[in-house]
């Protein structure tokens, strides 16, 4: 067997650096590389096996052009040369009757490579398609940050070792951030005391010293009251916050007034002391560290969440004290710009945007003309957008023209009059960025894609032939591409180590042993951290943090019950949905309820229970925990539609509302019913 340097392409902020074991012609292992200075040679389950998946007769090798009714998976195969002509047609077609933004684009993150992932971008805006507003994800957090810190990076999770109070605070990191754990077991050898913050106890929970549970969306009014009693009790960085940030005194003189503990207990339902020690903890440590997932940033407000957390640092100084700081995304995009591959230059005017999240609303009912195509790569939204009944009708329509490159046939993909196989990682080059650590990494591929499968890059070169496009940009291969992103001058790239790079080693960006302060400022317009944002005036936007709480929707009312839709820990969002060993470890589709509300329902354990909701219902397990507090239900895993009894998942029952300001994906702002259906499972 033959070893190869690798890097996992999924979306997941680890990015770990893989060994690939390749015998004649096929990889036959996948193993953690153990020089990776992050993931330091362990993998997840889902990519041990990773292998199988790639060599599984699961995989598309040929395009398929639609045979039966739209969702039903009957195809036939056809030749790359007949399956792009007939795109060209139709698409010309389109174009001549209704103009190039009937075509929607519709790709996400199945690979995280910076030329793959990004490559439709260009010809879409060549053909002058609509623009794919990408909010699924963490544009609600990223929103929040920039508001107290801008493009400012992240504190290195490497450095939590050095740290003596880590809060993870919305993040499951032993499903998520799996690389998370060895440095917080490094720093509880150490002495670090470890806070959980989240509204039900998961996989992570057994990591901390204490499990602080809060109603979602509340996070607001719990940093602002520990904000108060820092304040109060002089717990505070004065020249730190003299030096490096404006705004204290307006940001205290408001916290003071209105975020005293007991009105906080009130909305967090926390007890005063527990909310006090929790302050006293975090404002008298050495170097507090607080590791923030993405969960908080799916509520309504969700952005003010990250605005207000990104605050508490500040205050304490915990940025210049080794070990401190606050991480949500590494933020190192400023590394690596993008725009060399995506090429906002080649749209000649401006067209109109639709947010992913209404897909569904998009594809029903649009706001401006009829949307007669839908273009999906790497991306599997008939899964994982939410309201997934409008989704699915939309889908359905006879006269939406479909197409869908893909490795596997998915949800998506069997609604599709045109199925393109696409490569995998091993298959394709790449260069590979971030956003929990500050290394990146350029593949080749070694092994050849099966069959016919292509890459999304040289699907879009096709694309760009049969469209006449002579742009010397559809010419060029994904070498020339990671070349043109390394060669760009940006300061994080400055003086890394090409040599190592080219021979496939992680090489870290140039930012420092502190990346916030790694330019001895705070990449804000003023160099400070904002307690205080005379900017977000404009947007009718509080500019000093503060928590206000959503109001339920008329329709909401008759549902009594708080939904979180977590990510699964042997999936990733949907991908391997359709492998037969995660379905097994996921086992069934449950929800989890606290015994309070299942025995309020007569629901037992493991009883089949339908959940539902003004915007649809499906079909779980219950699973009755305590690991959920009273009012809240949780399901963990976006599962293929067609692989679970009843041939629904959890987003049947969320919402496409987009957040406050942000207008990103509101996974966790959900309310159902739960109802007994007396069959046990
Ligand atoms: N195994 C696995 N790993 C993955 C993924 C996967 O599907 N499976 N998905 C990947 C992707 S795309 C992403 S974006 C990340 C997602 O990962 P993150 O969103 O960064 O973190 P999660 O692990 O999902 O944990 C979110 C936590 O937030 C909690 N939460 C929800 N609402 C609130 C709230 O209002 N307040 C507080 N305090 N907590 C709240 C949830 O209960 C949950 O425990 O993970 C990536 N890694
Ligand atoms: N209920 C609920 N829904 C969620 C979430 C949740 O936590 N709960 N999480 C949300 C989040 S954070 C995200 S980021 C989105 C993710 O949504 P998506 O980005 O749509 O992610 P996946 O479902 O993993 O689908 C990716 C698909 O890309 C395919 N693929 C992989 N590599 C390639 C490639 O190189 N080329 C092509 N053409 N295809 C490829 C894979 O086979 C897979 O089917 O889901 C969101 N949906
Ligand atoms: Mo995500």
């Amino acid at each position: 067997m033959n070893y190869f340097p690798s890097v996992c392409p999924l979306d997941c902020p680890d990015t770990c650096g893989l060994l690939l074991g390749v015998e004649e012609g096929q990889v036959r292992s996948c193993q953690g590389d153990p020089n990776h200075p992050f993931t330091r040679g362990f993998i997840c389950g889902k990519m041990k096996k990773y292998p199988e998946y790639l060599n599984s007769s699961q995989r598309l090798k040929v395009p398929l052009r639609r045979t039966g009714p739209k969702g039903t998976g009957a195809f036939e195969p056809v030749s790359w040369d007949e399956a792009i002509e007939i795109i060209q047609k139709r698409w010309q077609g389109i174009i001549d009757e209704y103009g190039a933004e009937a075509i929607l684009p519709y790709s996400y993150a199945g690979t995280m490579g910076l030329v793959q992932r990004n490559s439709g971008h260009a010809f879409f805006h060549r053909l002058g398609a609509s623009r794919l507003k990408r909010t699924i994800c963490s544009t609600t957090a990223d929103l929040g940050w920039t508001m107290t810190l801008g493009s400012t990076m992240g504190s290195d999770v490497e450095s939590i070792i050095h740290s003596d109070l880590i809060i993870i605070w919305g993040m499951n990191v032993a499903s998520t951030h799996v690389h998370f754990l060895p440095f917080l077991k490094e720093a509880k050898a150490c002495g670090a005391r470890v806070i959980q913050v989240d509204c039900y106890q998961n996989r992570t929970s057994p990591y901390a010293d204490e499990v602080i549970l809060i109603p979602p969306g509340t996070d607001t009014a719990l940093a602002l009251g520990m904000m108060h009693v820092l304040i109060r009790e002089d717990l505070l960085d004065h020249a730190f916050i003299q030096e490096q940030t404006s705004g204290f005194s307006a940001l205290a003189e408001k916290v003071l007034r209105e975020y005293e503990p007991e009105r906080v207990a009130q909305i967090t339902g926390l007890p005063v002391s527990i909310l006090e020690k929790l302050a006293r903890a975090y404002g008298s440590a050495r170097a507090p560290y607080i590791r923030i997932g993405n969960g908080p940033c799916r509520q309504w407000d969700g952005a003010m969440i990250y605005r207000t957390l990104a605050c508490l640092p500040g205050l304490v100084g915990a940025f210049t004290k080794k070990g401190g700081g606050i991480h949500c995304s590494s933020n190192t995009g400023q590394a690596l710009p993008t725009g060399v591959v995506t090429r906002e230059d080649l749209l000649a005017s401006p067209v109109r945007e639709i947010n992913m999240i209404q897909l569904g609303k998009a594809l029903t009912e649009p706001d401006g003309g009829p949307v007669k195509s839908l273009f999906v790569y790497h991306a599997n939204p008939a899964a994982v957008a939410p309201e997934s009944d409008l989704v699915l009708k939309g889908l359905a329509r006879p006269d939406l023209f479909v197409v869908v490159h893909e490795q596997v046939m998915t949800d998506t993909a069997r609604y599709a009059d045109l199925v393109l196989p696409a490569s995998a990682f091993p298959e394709h080059a790449d260069l590979y960025r971030s956003y929990g650590h500050f290394y990146i990494q350029k593949t080749q591929p070694v092994v050849d894609a099966p069959g016919e499968a292509k890459s999304n890059l040289e699907v879009f070169g096709l694309l760009a032939r049969a469209f006449g496009f002579e742009d010397e940009h559809f010419a060029k291969n994904a070498e020339e591409l990671i070349e043109e992103l390394l060669s760009q001058n940006t300061p994080l790239l400055e003086g890394i180590d090409r040599a190592d790079l080219e021979a496939g080693k992680a090489v870290r960006l140039n930012v420092g042993d502190n990346p916030p302060l790694r330019f001895g400022r705070f990449q804000t317009a003023s160099g400070k951290l904002l307690f205080e944002n005379p900017d977000l005036a404009a947007k009718s936007y509080p500019t000093i943090p503060e928590y206000r709480p959503r109001e339920k929707s008329e329709p909401e009312k008759d549902y009594p019950l708080r939904l979180l839709a977590n990510p699964g820990h042997h999936l990733l969002n949907s991908t391997f949905g359709g492998r037969e060993d995660t379905e097994r470890l996921e086992g069934a589709q449950r929800i989890l309820i606290s015994k309070q509300d299942a025995s309020v329902r007569k629901i037992e354990q493991g009883q089949q229970v339908n959940v539902f909701n003004h915007l649809g219902e499906a079909c779980f397990a219950a699973h009755v925990t305590k690991q959920v507090p009273k009012g809240v239900v949780v399901v963990e895993g976006v599962r293929w539609h067609s692989r679970v009894p009843g041939g629904k998942n959890v987003n049947h029952l969320t919402t496409s509302r987009g957040t406050l300001l942000a207008e990103g994906s509101s996974f966790n702002d959900n309310y159902v019913e739960v109802e007994g259906k007396n069959e046990k499972s």
